[in-house]
């Protein structure tokens, strides 16, 4: 059984004061907060059992490097990868999207080869491939985004050449909420000869994923949306295609034999993990998927299906509410605008009020221009927020609305 009130339990920072009222956390498409226990596993590691991985012969050591692959072996059950070797720690979502960029470029990607990516792209999702694009000579197109936020897969046949080597398609827009219908997407471009990465930087922590079910190439998140640390996340990568790519960054770990006449690469995933990895992050990255694997995905899916159904019959109400995308496939992710008031105002009022909400360009620059908007206001739910603090939101924004129609 789902309850919400048990859950807040978990995260202490949900009874914290802003300003004086209770704290109404919405913004949570930039960063979730941490359950306890993800904290207490991390500290315990720091403070009882530090020691550096895959280097030592020493006890500390064997228990980090233990811990380290059992988080691996976790995060390759949450996503059904095949296998541990396609699952590697990076940065996050920014760090494996540009991984991939760099290595997979140097692989595959010529002069007059073609990258394709969605009008509704995070900025992570869209430079990386413009800076591989400058780099080879290769071709930057764009999928468009339709009126109510979806992908034109009309267009996508059109767009797909024989020269296209790559779609970056997200899963779940941090704007809109569209989830798209990324297996589409992937058997076109496989039909077309191209790969496919998809960012699921919005995804993993709404929806039950399966590599084995998509059958993308690449799929990157970070830890820290998904109740995990910052600084940590991981990219999974199809073994075949790792095999071909060069490493992305040269040092430890990432080395069989050094020589200076020549060096050799280790096996997969360390191929591609250069340096001391946030070994104590990936860590907390495996209690937090421990913790969501514990709640269910599908329970989460729900209980943020029905709090979205609920913000969006409220919201609409407001006058002079207007949403930006409104496909019926969405996640709990609204982004609206307000007649006549600043997005950034919005925002400033509101947290006034102890409401943490987004607003601005959410790192989504020419999504902004197609919506014809400079700015938007966006409330991400979580698994944690309430009914009630969804009427929060309602009661004010209307007192938004209220005092800036005053001033005017
Ligand atoms: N979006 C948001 O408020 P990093 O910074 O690497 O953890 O995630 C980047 C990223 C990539 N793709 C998508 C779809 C994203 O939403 C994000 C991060 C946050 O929307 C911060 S800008």
């Amino acid at each position: 059984m789902f309850d919400v009130n048990r859950i807040r339990e978990d995260f202490p920072i949900l009874k914290e004061q802003v300003h004086g009222k209770p704290l109404v956390y919405l913004d949570n498409g930039a960063t979730t907060q941490r359950p306890a226990r993800v904290v207490e596993r991390m500290s315990e590691y720091y403070l009882r059992y530090n020691a550096n991985v895959h280097r030592g012969v020493h006890y500390l050591s064997n228990l980090c490097t233990d811990a380290n692959e059992r988080a691996r072996e976790r995060a390759r059950d949450f996503i059904r990868a095949a296998s541990v070797e396609e699952v590697i720690f990076t940065s996050g979502a920014t760090g494996g999207i540009n991984l991939v960029a760099f290595s997979f470029g140097e692989a595959f990607v010529r002069e007059g080869d073609e990258i394709l990516v969605t009008g509704m792209e995070h900025h992570s999702n869209i430079v990386p491939w413009q800076m591989l694009c400058e780099r080879k000579g290769a071709t930057l197109k764009v999928l468009p985004v339709l009126d109510n936020g979806e992908l034109d897969m009309e267009a996508l046949s059109h767009l797909l050449t024989g020269r296209t080597q790559l779609v970056a398609v997200a899963h779940v827009s941090n704007v809109l909420g569209t989830i798209n219908p990324v297996r589409r997407v992937i058997d076109a471009a496989h039909a077309a000869g191209a790969c496919v990465l998809v960012d699921g930087a919005q995804a993993v922590q709404h929806l039950p994923v399966d590599m084995q079910e998509l059958d993308c190439d690449f799929y990157v998140f970070s830890a820290h949306k998904m109740y995990g640390p910052t600084g940590v996340g991981v990219l999974y990568g199809r073994r075949e295609l790792l095999l071909q790519m060069p490493p992305w960054q040269g040092g430890g770990e990432m080395i069989k034999e050094v020589r200076f006449e020549k060096t050799t690469y280790n096996d997969l995933p360390f191929k591609f993990e250069a340096g001391t990895p946030d070994f104590i992050g990936i860590i907390g990255l495996g209690e937090a998927i421990d913790y969501l694997s514990s709640i269910g995905m599908e329970n989460v899916a729900a209980h943020e299906e029905a709090l979205t159904r609920h913000a969006r019959e409220r919201l609409s109400a407001i006058p002079g509410l207007r949403f930006h995308g409104s496909s019926p496939h969405a996640s709990s992710v609204i982004s609206f605008t307000l007649d006549g008031v600043h997005p950034l105002d919005a925002a400033t009022l509101l947290d006034q009020l102890g409401i943490a909400i987004r607003a601005g360009q959410m790192c989504a620059a020419p999504l902004m221009q197609r919506c014809g908007v400079t700015a938007m206001i966006r409330a991400s739910l979580a698994m944690y927020n309430t009914f009630q603090e969804i009427d929060a939101l309602h009661d004010g924004l209307l007192r938004v609305v209220a005092m800036l129609r005053e001033k005017r």
